[in-house]
């Protein structure tokens, strides 16, 4: 069993798809295992993006995720991390393969609906950088 993050941003939450994202995490066969609404500041975005500090989407990014509330979750399932990057589809909503979730709900980038962790060492910062090990239920 492994565990990944994963995020319903701003844009999927503005649409009020997060129940229709949740069920096809769950039809997936992935188990969401923690999960929270809050909104981030400016600040605690730039953190969370920090390793595309300097790329030329940064602030535009930035500014999106700080925008409005967004889920931030626990994922867990065999192979959660490439699992869910699938299930996600191609960073572009453009070219996501028809199925995923950026097909289904993303629209311009940066609004391509969900992140997921892309390596166990991002999933082990990301989960921690939300959650407490008390709001970890599996
Ligand atoms: P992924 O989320 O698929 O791992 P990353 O980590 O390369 O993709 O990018 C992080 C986020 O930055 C993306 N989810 C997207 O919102 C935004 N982003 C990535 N590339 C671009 C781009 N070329 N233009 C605008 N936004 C982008």
């Amino acid at each position: 069993m492994e565990r990944t993050f994963s995020m319903i941003k701003p844009d999927a939450t503005s649409k009020n798809v997060t129940g229709a994202i949740n069920a096809m995490i769950e039809s997936a066969g992935l188990r969401i295992i923690a999960q929270k609404r809050i909104r981030m500041t400016p600040e605690q975005a730039g953190l969370f993006y920090a390793e595309h500090k300097g790329k030329p989407f940064y602030d535009g990014l930035v500014k999106m995720m700080s925008s409005g509330p967004i889920v931030v979750q626990i994922l867990e399932g065999e192979n959660a991390i490439t699992h869910y990057r699938a299930l996600m589809g191609a960073t572009n909503p453009v070219n996501a393969e028809k199925g995923t979730i950026r097909a289904a709900f993303g629209g311009e980038l940066p609004h391509n609906a969900v992140h997921g962790s892309d390596s166990e060492q991002s999933a082990a910062r990301e989960m921690s950088f939300f959650f407490s090990q008390t709001e970890i239920v599996g």
